[in-house]
């Protein structure tokens, strides 16, 4: 079995790695110290692993960092994903765990740095986070060692049973109808090419070439697909990059409003 570790750059995946594997990676305080991809056994369970990849912000194809966990996640297929977030800077760390949801993988969500979070007198939560994500949640302090026994428990399990993210249908209004359009017309093209078929879909309406050339697609569908994106383009008058972001901000600032009650003087703002 094995899961694969990712979150943006500093929220904490090296120290939850060492944790879990019970080794000793070079932790760093500034982005971009794991360039590699880094594996190792979880500690008091045999046969599983645990990969700690190359920290983003996003599952695009165009830094190297995003390159190797985004095709490590479509191609190697790994029986569950952590999502480490740093629960201090959740709505912009969200933005990940959006698109992470769309691979239908199994996956469990690390809300890493809740010692922070108690010392700011700010709170989340956990309950309505997990309904509203349609993920299983756990609070963790990875540098305090601090229920990652609980999240390497749950994750096995959501990985054993093979418990896909519930609700992928976080979108509404024009992004909403031009994904399902195109999930529709890429069906068989998306099984052939071993994606899955909302994150290929969503994918399509971004722009992202890697993706669609990945898909094969024919003449008269690429044109029924740029039909649909310059419908959704001019319906909310901006572009498809834009449109996709904004429904995914959307969405998080109506989460982070019934679950998230920020402190007055919150660690982002001492940034
Ligand atoms: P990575 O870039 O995702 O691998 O993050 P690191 O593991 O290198 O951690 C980034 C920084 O956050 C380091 O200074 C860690 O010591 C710190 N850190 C990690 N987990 C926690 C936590 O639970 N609480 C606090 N306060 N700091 C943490
Ligand atoms: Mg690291
Ligand atoms: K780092």
């Amino acid at each position: 079995m094995t899961f694969a570790l990712i979150g943006n750059p500093n929220s904490g995946k090296t120290t939850l790695f060492n944790q879990i594997t019970g080794s000793n990676q070079r932790v760093g305080n500034f982005p971009g110290v794991t360039v590699e991809k880094k594996d190792g056994p979880v500690r008091g369970h045999k046969g599983v692993t645990v990969v700690d990849l190359p920290g983003i912000y996003s599952l695009s194809p165009y830094t190297a960092e995003e390159v190797v966990t985004r095709d490590f996640l479509i191609y190697e297929k790994p029986d569950a994903i952590i999502n480490i977030i740093d629960a201090t800077n959740i709505e912009r760390n969200l933005y990940l765990t959006l698109q992470l949801m769309e691979l239908n993988v199994p996956m469990i969500l690390a809300l890493n740095m809740m010692d922070e979070i108690r010392s700011n007198g700010a709170s989340i939560d956990i309950q309505k986070l997990e309904e509203q994500l349609g993920i299983p949640v756990v609070p963790i302090s990875a540098s305090k060692n601090d229920g990652v026994d609980e999240l390497t428990h749950r994750a096995i399990k959501c990985a054993e049973h093979k418990t896909k993210p519930k609700n992928l249908d976080f979108c509404c209004g024009h992004v909403h109808n031009a994904i399902h359009s195109i999930a529709h017309l890429i069906t068989d093209e998306a099984k052939a090419a071993g994606l899955p078929l909302r994150f290929a879909a969503a994918k399509i309406v971004e722009g992202d070439q890697p993706v669609i050339d990945r898909l094969k697609l024919m003449e008269p569908e690429l044109d029924i697909i740029q039909h649909i994106v310059d419908d959704m383009e001019s319906h909310l008058n901006t572009d498809r990059e834009a449109a996709i972001a904004d429904m995914r901000y959307a969405f998080i600032e109506s989460i982070c409003k019934e679950c998230v009650k920020k402190s007055a003087q919150s660690r982002e703002h001492l940034r």
